[in-house]
């Protein structure tokens, strides 16, 4: 039983005799005219489809079964052309990995403003609704590797390209709205020690391990940065389930020259959800592919992924009033204290064609700005403006990477810059000089009437100085918020967590130090975590913090305050109160063997593809089951190929031979089982029941859905309970804190 809705894409899969995709679907995917970045991306599509093979010099290529040798048992020789030319290229198709947020996955789509936003910034794509501009979105982990799994617990890297008319706008943002570091300078210490370690290269895509823990432990600015990377929002169920934030505080622009400070955010229309520890694990087994897969197979399917835009907006005459620095990317405005505007939607609805020429040779920078958006002196991002062009010097080999097909603005490029590696452009004439008077003066300067971009010219009067702004200095009121701002069970994660991570610890006094940290954040949560690292809390934080104290300097004043600001709580901040629809697109499995009931498979499957789900088939082997009328639906998975892990909800259709022939399968128990663990919908109809109570599953728990004859019911009941996401109450109190054991359920039924 394939679920899959039409394939909208596919079909525009389909080449043309030109070399050309017949793109009837990608030019009208949602533009109305032609989308500007695809036409320009068309310039550089290639498709063999009915074409002779040939070299890269365009000769037609005869045999490419055999080298040329010296009779047919004889050496290769030195003349094949074609051999070395292959090899040759073959030898050279890697290219470095980003050195950070290198597992990356990409799509295309386009934004749209809701209404114009001039009152506030002159951005030309910010102006007109009617206007679709096109963007790629390419989102990451941080630490692992290319190859590593999508599922580490990490922070979440968010970029976006615009291609407006004025030029690219890069909002190059994380799935976190703060940082760890306030300054540009410690990035590659806080990336090195999260690194695997250098004497052995272990772990990979992980943070559990002495040398983060080390640099964490004695540097309290990362602690509230700590504790969203300890919650769930570290383990996203899906890229197109999180948010993004722009992290920095930025500057609209309007006409008239007046700036307001700016934050960014992206919130996703399907809410936001997160998988749990031990599932995240088992999925980096199963499908370590597992949010590239959603990424792709959604947009595949028509179900695109959206995001509002929503903006914070902060008049300049206020950027003290609050107890922290705006310019300070290790806090955030509450959305209670300043409102997220909700100002325009982004929608992705096309896979890139091919993962190395988009997706890994996109290069995002923070200084791709336009006029109507301008920075402001947040150290973090003063110093991002230097690495982001700088690290592509290498990773892309030269200076002329931004003629590469997916950086390639849609507005004309016309200057002075010339020749470097690979360079693509054959500038014409004879002046590459400004000014010049043989050329008349052009390429020429634009006013600011005309786009012309102008810096904010923000008064600054100061002395060269190594120090932090006093301002700076408080690090635990908004990680104590952050704590307070979660349900019981988000903050039950959070324990689990630091007790995971700081158990793989292998010194410890970095434990002892990290629970001073944490005790500044909050005592219980300290309490919760030294118990299960079996330690007490130190009565006081180890010195030094903040190392780099000048000769001349006073010690105290780069210590960090003690939480003093009781900033309460923000509910915006807990996932539970952000479900959004969690009904939408998500994966339910069938457990389904032959001899099933026609009636309680088909009414499920019907409810489900109604509220825009999908139903997917597991059963004990491939291909197709019959059921007890002799109807016919193909497995899409059997128990080896397919885990709960990977579906949201699990179902269990009536027919007591479909139960008996999945009884005899370990693995459907333990299917039923583990959705159970993971706190899933569960649901079963008639025989189904059986199923369950095999697997210690107690029918009368929250989420457990089960019915007899009225299956629509059953349906209506099952979906609704899918919309909480989880059914958190099945976590008991000893389950929260880790160590003990699940208790046996089989006696709980
Ligand atoms: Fe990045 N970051 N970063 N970063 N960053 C890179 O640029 C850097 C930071 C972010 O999908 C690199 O092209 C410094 C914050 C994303 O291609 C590099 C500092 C935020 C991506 C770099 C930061 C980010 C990167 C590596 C401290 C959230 C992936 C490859 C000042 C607001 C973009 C590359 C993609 C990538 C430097 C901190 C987001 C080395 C020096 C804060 C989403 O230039």
């Amino acid at each position: 039983m394939s679920t899959r809705k039409n394939d909208k894409t596919s079909k525009s899969k389909k080449p043309t005799t030109n070399g050309s995709r017949a793109n009837g679907s990608r030019r009208n995917a949602g533009y109305g005219a032609v989308d500007p970045k695809i036409e320009d991306l068309a310039k550089n599509m290639e498709e063999s489809a009915g074409e002779f093979l040939t070299s890269d010099q365009g000769i037609r290529i005869n045999d490419n079964q055999n080298s040329l040798k010296a009779g047919n048992r004889g050496p290769t020789l030195m003349e094949d052309f074609l051999f070395r030319e292959k090899i040759t290229h073959f030898d050279h198709e890697r290219i470095p990995e980003r050195v950070v947020h290198a597992r990356g996955s990409g799509a295309h789509g386009y934004f749209q403003v809701y209404e114009s936003m001039a009152q506030y910034t002159k951005a030309g794509f910010l102006q007109d609704p009617s206007l679709r501009t096109p963007v790629f979105v390419r989102f990451s982990t941080v630490a692992g590797s290319r190859g590593s799994t999508d599922l580490a617990r990490d922070v979440r890297g968010f970029a976006v390209k615009f291609y407006t008319q004025e030029g690219n706008f890069d909002l190059v943002g994380n799935n976190i709205p703060v940082f760890f570091i306030q300054d540009a300078l410690k990035f590659p210490d806080v990336i090195h020690a999260v690194k695997p370690e250098p004497h052995n290269e272990i772990p990979q895509a992980a943070s559990a391990h002495d040398t983060f823990w080390d640099f964490i432990s004695l540097f309290p600015e990362s602690m509230h940065m700590v504790m969203w990377v300890m919650s769930d929002r570290a383990i996203p169920r899906s890229f197109r389930m999180m948010e993004g934030f722009g992290v920095h505080t930025f500057r609209f622009i309007n006409e008239a020259g007046k700036a307001r400070f700016v934050k960014f955010h992206w919130k996703p229309l399907l809410g936001l959800h997160s998988v749990v520890w031990d599932e995240a694990q088992k999925i980096s087994g199963k499908d370590p592919d597992f949010h590239r897969r959603d990424l792709w197979e959604a947009i595949e399917n028509g179900d695109y992924p959206e995001w509002e835009f929503g903006v914070q907006i902060v008049e300049e005459r206020d950027e003290h009033k609050f107890d922290f620095d705006l310019l300070d990317p290790t806090k955030i405005i509450p959305e209670e204290i300043v409102p997220v505007q909700r100002i325009g939607k982004m929608t992705l609805n096309r896979n890139p064609d091919n993962f190395f020429a988009e997706t890994e040779q996109v290069a995002f920078h923070l200084g791709n700005i336009v006029p109507g958006i301008d920075f402001t002196n947040d150290p973090l991002l003063q110093g991002r403006l230097f690495s982001y062009l700088d690290t592509q010097l290498t990773r892309l080999g030269g200076p002329n990477f931004h003629e590469i097909p997916i950086n390639r603005s849609v507005a004309p490029v016309h200057n002075n810059n010339r020749d470097g590696f690979m360079r693509q452009t054959i500038n014409r004439g004879r002046t590459s000089y400004d000014p010049n008077s043989l050329r008349g003066g052009c390429p020429f300067q634009a006013g600011m009437d005309m786009s012309g971009f102008t810096s904010y010219a923000e008064r600054i009067d100061a002395q060269k100085i190594r120090e932090r702004s006093p301002s700076f200095f408080d690090h635990f009121s908004q990680a104590t918020m952050f704590f307070n701002s979660q349900s019981e069970v988000e903050q039950n994660h959070i324990v689990k967590a630091l007790r995971f991570e700081l158990g793989k610890v292998e010194t410890p006094p970095i434990r002892e130090r990290m629970l001073a940290l944490l005790a500044q954040v909050d005592k219980t949560l300290a309490k919760k975590v030294a118990d299960g690292l079996g330690l007490t809390i130190p009565a006081k934080l180890d010195m030094p913090m903040n190392m780099s104290v000048p000769a001349d300097g006073d010690p105290k004043k780069f210590q960090p305050k003690r939480a003093k600001v009781d900033m309460g709580v923000s509910p915006a901040l807990s996932m539970v109160n952000n479900l959004g629809d969690a009904v939408k697109t998500r994966k339910v499995a069938f457990l389904v063997g032959d001899g099933f009931d026609e009636l309680s498979l088909m009414e499920m499957k019907q409810a489900l593809l109604t509220a825009g789900a999908q139903a997917m088939t597991v059963a004990p082997h491939l291909g197709v089951l019959t059921g007890q009328e002799g109807e016919v639906v193909k497995a899409d998975f059997s128990l080896l190929t397919a885990s709960s892990v990977l579906f949201d909800a699990v179902y269990v259709p009536d027919g007591q031979a479909s139960i008996q022939s999945l009884m005899q399968e370990n693995e459907s128990t333990n299917f039923v089982l583990e959705a159970y663990r993971h706190c899933k919908t569960i649901g079963a109809a008639g025989a189904g029941v059986e199923l369950l109570r095999a697997a210690g599953v107690p029918v009368s728990e929250a989420g457990v859905i089960v019915g007899d004859e009225d299956f629509e019911a059953l349906a209506a009941e099952f979906i609704e309970a899918m919309r909480l996401h989880r059914h958190w109450s099945r976590e008991s109190s000893e389950t929260q804190t880790g160590e003990q054991p699940l208790k046996n359920l089989a006696a709980t039924t």
